[in-house]
């Protein structure tokens, strides 16, 4: 007879979760260190009454998060599973109903950006016995049908245990997708609430421990052979660095190649800080928000060498950067690997660059020297927007560089994303961490909470506008009751300034973009929104400093770095010089106005669309 044990369906799901282990180059992390959630009557007698039961037995309990938001916790995953190269994350579990829902825009974002997360969201009674129930949706087509079918086209994998006996399998396949580097994303597995409370006789074998090895596939020897013979046939290559550089940890390797080899290499936001920013090959953002230096290059390179990239518009700004250039797509992904007709070499980064080093090849020396060149120019530039006397951002940006060196710096949307990509200078590929996949306002708290989970040692420095903060600033209250210190530096400019600014160059005369009172004419250009976001903060339980020029901000982020407490730093920003776009963005204008405004930006983007190429 077999060995079994008598569990709950939720009870035998967290005593699995908390034995399951990854393993790459032979170090060995927690595959799920820990779950986030927020209980209502989908989850707490299941799942709930499993948390607060386990600890008794050999295996390390779960830790259990309360969080304030399931959208935010599913964020603080995905900053989790990022700043751990993807290879440890956090489950999350949502009652039924909207607990669930709220959880869709979390996932988006990590299956966007390749980050493994776990959804364990609450489901309606397998059986229908009472049905509807509290927040059921009722389908007339189908019973069958729940909110959190929702989950579906965001989640790499998404099952639905409805009995004990598919437990396993759901299990399985769940943890093989989170661990695959190709696959991974959002898995979600949905229990229905009865399902979760029911008992079941398990395998012995279910709860033993598991090593799930990440893989390094190597690359083809054929394609290996045509990639080696387009690099000898290159003189200007450049090599576009993306965040699956970071998540190989081949840093080293792309650092060694480019240097060997001559490539300058360009970064995209996710693959920021692959290369040190002062290192000889280094040329910086590239693309929409990319440096002068990058993207002059880009124009003129024969080949591109795209590394763990999936080329957002960003990147190519909209297919109109890469002007002469065919593709070396690195990727371990099939499908980010085949973009742009490229020819492919699908294999881990590290792999692929240490079998790409072998090449005996250079590029042209001119063009190494150039880049160098165009490099320097691009930090000259920089001191001079970090260098300004009055608070604008880029100066804000430039003094918490300095004070943030070694630490990691968190941002996800608005005007900071473009002026970060473009200035900020990293040492090293743990420092920057912009998610800009889904570039999702609200982010960044909640993601810089499980960036500070995985790397407690780090100071994190979360980076939040007015707009972002006022979506979502509830984490901090998370923060405070786990006792993890952030230093969130919020940047207050009364709107939204990056919409702003875009809304007036397709001609919309920025509408809805600014904090304002509805004024006597009917339009929101009235007084000043007398909201007071510092002492908000204050009241979820953050100390707070304000600052009022580079020097106080300056003292104020020391002091904030030598508390030991989650601390707001609150600025103001004064509008001023910064970095303009060197590169296009395919935001399409209206084709017929009445507006003089709109007519103009619609020939100044006729104009631009002109150079927008097919790749093909
Ligand atoms: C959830 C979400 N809604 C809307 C947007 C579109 N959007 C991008 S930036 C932005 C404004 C951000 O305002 P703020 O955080 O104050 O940053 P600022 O632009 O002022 O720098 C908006 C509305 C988004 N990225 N995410
Ligand atoms: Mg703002």
């Amino acid at each position: 007879m077999r060995n079994t044990t008598r569990l709950t369906v939720a009870q035998a799901l967290v005593r699995f979760l908390a034995r399951q282990w990854t393993e790459r180059d032979g170090v060995e992390h927690r595959l799920i260190a820990g779950c986030l959630g927020i209980f209502g009557h989908g989850n707490v007698a299941g799942i709930g009454q499993a948390l607060a039961e386990q600890g008794a037995g050999t295996h390390d309990p779960l830790p259990y998060y309360l969080a304030r938001n399931e959208q935010a916790m599913v964020h603080t995953a995905a900053g989790y599973a990022r700043q751990s190269d993807r290879l440890s994350t956090l489950a999350c579990t949502s009652s039924i109903g909207p607990g669930a829902t709220n959880m869709v825009t979390g996932a988006a974002l990590a299956t966007i950006n390749r980050l493994p997360v776990l959804l364990l969201p609450g489901d309606l009674f397998a059986t229908r016995v009472a049905s509807p129930v509290l927040q059921e949706l009722e389908d007339p087509r189908s019973y069958d049908v729940s909110v959190n079918d929702c989950l579906k086209p965001v989640s790499r994998f998404w099952d639905r245990v409805n009995r004990p006996e598919q437990l396993p399998a759901a299990l399985l396949g769940a943890m093989r997708v989170l661990t695959d580097p190709a696959e991974t994303g959002a898995v979600t597995l949905a229990l229905p609430q009865d399902v979760q409370a029911e008992a079941y006789d398990w395998p012995e074998e279910l709860f033993a421990r598991r090593v799930w090895h990440v893989a390094r596939p190597v690359p083809e020897p054929a394609a290996l052979a045509r990639a080696a013979e387009l690099l000898r046939g290159s003189r200007r290559p450049l090599i576009v660095a993306g965040g699956g550089v970071k998540y190989s940890g081949a840093c080293a390797e792309l650092a060694r190649f480019a240097e060997r080899h001559g490539v300058p290499v360009a970064e995209t936001q996710a693959g920021k800080g692959a290369v040190p920013y002062d290192h000889r090959c280094a040329v910086g953002a590239i693309g929409h928000t990319g440096t002068r230096a990058a993207d002059t290059l880009a124009r003129e390179a024969d080949l591109v060498i795209g590394i763990g990239t999936r080329y957002s518009d960003f990147t190519t700004a909209s297919r109109t950067l890469f002007g002469q250039a065919g593709f070396l797509n690195v990727n371990v992904t099939a499908f980010d690997a085949a973009k742009h007709a490229a020819e492919t070499l699908v294999a881990d980064a590290r792999e692929a660059l240490k079998a790409l080093d072998e090449v005996d090849w250079r590029a042209d020396p001119d063009w190494t020297s150039r880049a160098t060149e165009l490099a320097a120019a691009w930090q000259a530039e920089t001191d001079r927007f970090y260098g300004g006397t009055e608070l604008t951002q880029p100066v804000v940006l430039g003094v918490l560089n300095e004070v943030a060196a070694g630490g990691v710096v968190v941002n996800a949307a608005g005007s900071m994303p473009g002026d970060l990509h473009r200035l900020w200078r990293a040492s090293d590929p743990g420092q920057y961490h912009v998610e800009y996949g889904y570039s999702c306002m609200g982010y960044e708290i909640a993601g810089g909470l499980g960036v500070k989970l995985a790397a407690p040692e780090r100071e994190v420095f979360v980076l939040v506008g007015d707009g972002s903060y006022l979506m979502m600033a509830q984490e901090i209250a998370t923060a405070v009751q786990e006792g993890v210190k952030l230093v969130i530096v919020l940047v207050d400019n009364q709107g939204f300034a990056s919409i702003g600014a875009l809304s007036e160059s397709v001609g919309a005369l920025r509408l809805g973009t600014a904090y304002r009172r509805r004024g006597p004419d009917g339009r929101l250009d009235g007084e000043r929104l007398p909201v007071d976001l510092a002492a908000n903060a204050a009241s979820l339980g953050a100390d707070v400093l304000t600052a009022a020029d580079p020097q106080t901000l300056r003292a104020a982020l020391g002091k904030a770095v030598a508390s030991s407490r989650t601390t707001v730093v609150y600025v103001e920003t004064v509008p001023g010089p910064a970095p303009a776009a060197e590169a296009w963005w395919d935001v399409p204008v209206a084709e017929v106005s009445g507006l003089a405004e709109a007519r103009a930006a619609r020939e100044r983007y006729d104009e631009a669309k002109r150079d927008q190429r097919p790749y093909l």
